[in-house]
C-alpha cells in the first residue's frame, strides 16, 4: 500500500509587540523537532525579501512617508510572496510556526483608523488559513517594560492598546483561536502552546489546508 505524506500544520502566534511571540515560536519549533516532528519557523514581516526591505525601512525610519493603504498592501504582498514556499513545506509534511500573520496586518492597519475593516481584510483572502492561532495577551505596562520596546513605529501605548482590542475582537470571529495570558513564565507558556500544537498537528494531518476567507 502506498504511504501518503501527511501535511504539516499551520500554526500562528499573534500578540502585541513584546508579548513574547518570537521566544515562544522559537521554542515551539525546537520542541517539535526534538520530538522528531518536522517543523520550521517563519515570521512576518519577512524582512529578507523585496517588499520586506521596504517594510523594514518604513518601520525603523520615522521620516519614511508612505500612504496607509500602500503600506497595508505591502505587508500583505509580503505574505503573498511566501505562499508557494508555505504550501510546499506544509504539503511536504513540515509544520510551520509563524510569528505574526494576516491578523497583525489587519489589527495594526485598523488601529491607525480611516480604513474600512472589510477593505483591510480583503487583501488577505486566499492566503493559507492557519489551523490554529494563539493570541498572547499582555497588558501594556508589562510589555512596555520589556527590552527594546519603543524602538520602531507603532510601538507606543495608544497604538498597542488599540491593536490589543482588535486582536481580541478577531479572536472571537473564528473558533481556531486560543487566547493565552502571556505574563506567566516562558516554560509554563511553552507547555500550554506545545500541548495545543501537538493536538492540532495530529488532527489536521489528513485534512486539506483551507484558505483565508473573511
Ligand atoms: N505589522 C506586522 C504590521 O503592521 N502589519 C503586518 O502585516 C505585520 C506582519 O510590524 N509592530 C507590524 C507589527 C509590528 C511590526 O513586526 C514589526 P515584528 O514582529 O515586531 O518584527
Ligand atoms: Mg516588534
Amino acid at each position: 500500500m502506498m504511504k501518503t505524506v501527511q501535511r504539516g500544520a499551520l500554526i500562528v502566534i499573534e500578540g502585541v509587540d513584546r508579548s513574547g511571540k518570537s521566544t515562544q515560536c522559537k521554542k515551539l519549533v525546537e520542541s517539535l523537532i526534538s520530538q522528531n516532528i518536522k517543523a520550521q519557523l517563519m515570521n512576518f514581516p519577512d524582512r529578507s525579501n523585496l517588499t520586506g526591505k521596504l517594510i523594514n525601512e518604513y518601520l525603523i525610519n520615522s521620516d519614511c512617508k508612505l500612504n496607509d493603504r500602500a503600506i497595508h498592501l505591502l505587508f500583505s504582498a509580503n505574505r503573498w510572496e511566501n505562499v508557494e514556499k508555505m504550501n510546499t513545506l506544509l504539503y511536504g509534511g513540515t509544520t510551520l510556526v509563524v510569528d505574526r500573520y494576516s491578523y497583525s496586518g489587519i489589527a495594526f492597519s485598523a488601529a491607525k483608523g480611516g480604513m474600512d475593516m472589510n477593505w483591510l481584510k480583503q487583501a488577505e483572502n486566499g492566503l493559507p488559513k492557519p489551523d490554529l492561532v494563539f493570541l498572547l495577551t499582555l497588558n501594556h505596562e508589562e510589555a512596555a517594560k520589556r527590552v527594546g520596546f519603543g524602538e520602531e513605529r507603532y510601538e507606543n501605548e495608544a497604538m498597542q492598546k488599540k491593536v490589543s482590542n482588535i486582536f481580541s475582537q478577531l479572536a472571537k470571529e473564528e473558533d481556531n483561536w486560543r487566547v493565552i495570558e502571556a505574563s506567566d513564565s516562558i516554560e509554563s507558556l511553552q507547555a500550554i502552546l506545545l500541548g495545543h500544537t501537538l493536538d492540532v498537528i495530529a488532527r489536521v494531518a489528513k485534512q486539506e489546508l483551507k484558505s483565508l476567507h473573511f
